[in-house]
């Protein structure tokens, strides 16, 4: 049986997948109202495909708890933020995880930590705990979780993945546990191999997309259009460029490169500057609002609308969004009242928020593309007449500016 901890984004996907694989599985999760919302047979957020796969977890007999279980695995899948100020990761919940699982947690049984934590983690922080509660007989493996938010459920089945452990067997165990519903390719390499994988290919990605928002910036202040001459120099066979955007959010992209300039400050010089640069683009884009604002004459700030506060395309996920941080950057200048609007949001979250499209446009006469839903670029004719900044180079219309 396995007792997967943490059933968030990441947790809740990777235990139903197991147990509609027919993997005995039960749930574990602090949050008391999660779990019973689980037991209601409601999923705690949307993805494609996985109401169904609730529905085949549920049939298989998963149950859910917040109590941990006694059994021979244990899948961790908590939060590991970063401290701000030191930009190192913050292994707090792994660390708590890991005391609670070695109370209950039968001789010879393997502990799988899916987090993201930096390389040496488990080495620094998950070994000397189960070596100080006398617990050698304890494996550890290491299977960072490479699925996409807005493609989960199919990517789950599909991506190739990684397995660190200290043994072979152990590794090669972990690996059939996968195995069960993963139809990629399954690596079985070392613990700290695994780790910096994991933290190198969202850094990877981070340096690629600051790459292009520098490049939008460069563009900017000669009046050149970065889309076109992304899309050309694109057509070189080894040249590869991605989109610039508002601002990289999300928990992956925009945290986990932090680890490697908080663990090694005097090397990881490129990924700091690129982190910098993501993290300067929603104040880019304020300054590109006033910018357009003066152009055309308008000077009522609650005219404007941001569309979209999700952290990227057709999730209702918000952690780390370009959105929030530019909302937060306004305020700091005490130039509150833009006006927001994002179909996946249900909740209020911020001020000026509209929940339904009509409303929001109604309200402006500038509205900032910060998201591409889908729903924007099939109702794209809604904003003929508004003035439009278009952060995403979705929207098909004369006039429309951009980043
Ligand atoms: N973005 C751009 N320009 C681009 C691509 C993305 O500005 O060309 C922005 C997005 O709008 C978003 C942010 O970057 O704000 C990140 O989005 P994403 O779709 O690139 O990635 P995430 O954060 O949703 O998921 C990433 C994935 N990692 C890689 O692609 C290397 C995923 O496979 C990981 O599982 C996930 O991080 C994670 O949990 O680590």
């Amino acid at each position: 049986m396995v007792n997967v901890i943490g059933l968030g984004y990441i947790g809740l996907p990777t235990a139903l997948m197991l147990s509609a694989h027919n993997v005995k599985v039960i749930g574990t999760d602090r949050n008391r109202e999660l779990v019973k919302t689980l037991r209601a047979g409601k999923t705690t957020f949307k993805e494609d495909g996985l109401e169904e796969l609730f529905e085949n977890a549920l049939q298989a007999g998963i149950t859910f708890s917040t109590e941990y279980q006694t059994t021979d695995t244990y899948i961790v899948s908590v939060p590991t933020p970063y401290d701000k100020f030191s930009k190192k990761v913050n292994a707090g919940y792994v660390i708590s995880a890991i005391k609670d699982i070695i109370k209950v947690a039968p001789e010879g049984a393997v502990i799988v930590i899916e987090s993201t934590i930096s390389p040496g983690t488990i080495d620094k922080s998950v070994r000397p705990l189960i070596d100080a509660a006398g617990r050698k007989d304890l494996h550890i493996a290491h299977a960072p979780e490479r699925i996409i938010p807005g493609n989960m459920v199919y990517e789950l089945f599909h991506n190739n993945r990684t397995v660190g452990a200290d043994k072979r067997e152990i590794g090669e165990k972990i690996k059939a546990l996968y195995a069960s519903f993963c139809q990629g390719e399954i690596v079985v390499t070392d613990i700290k191999t695994a780790e910096m994988t994991k933290v190198v290919e969202n850094t990877f990605r981070a340096v690629n997309i600051a790459f292009a928002n520098e490049l939008a910036k460069i563009c900017r202040h000669d009046n050149m259009d970065v889309y076109e001459i992304i899309r050309i120099c694109n057509m070189h066979p080894r040249v590869h460029i991605l989109q610039p955007g508002p601002g990289v959010g999300g928990h992956c992209i925009s945290v986990d490169p932090w680890f490697l300039v908080g663990d090694y400050p005097s090397i990881a010089k490129v990924i700091d500057e690129s982190m910098k640069t993501n993290d300067s683009m929603p104040d880019f884009v304020l300054n590109r609002i006033y910018e357009i604002m003066k152009e055309r004459g308008l000077t009522d700030l609650t005219r404007v609308g941001l569309y979209g506060l999700a952290y990227k395309e057709n999730v209702d996920d918000m952690r780390e969004s370009p959105t929030l941080q530019m909302l937060e950057s306004q305020e700091k200048h005490l130039a509150a009242g833009l006006k927001v609007y994002d179909p996946f949001i249900e909740k209020d979250v911020v001020k000026n928020q509209y929940h339904d499209l009509d409303e929001f446009l109604n309200s402006v006469d500038m509205v900032v593309i910060m998201v591409k839903h889908d729903e924007i670029r099939e109702k794209a004719d809604t904003l003929i007449g508004k003035i439009v900044l278009d952060c995403q180079n979705v929207i098909d219309l004369p006039g429309v500016f951009h980043i």
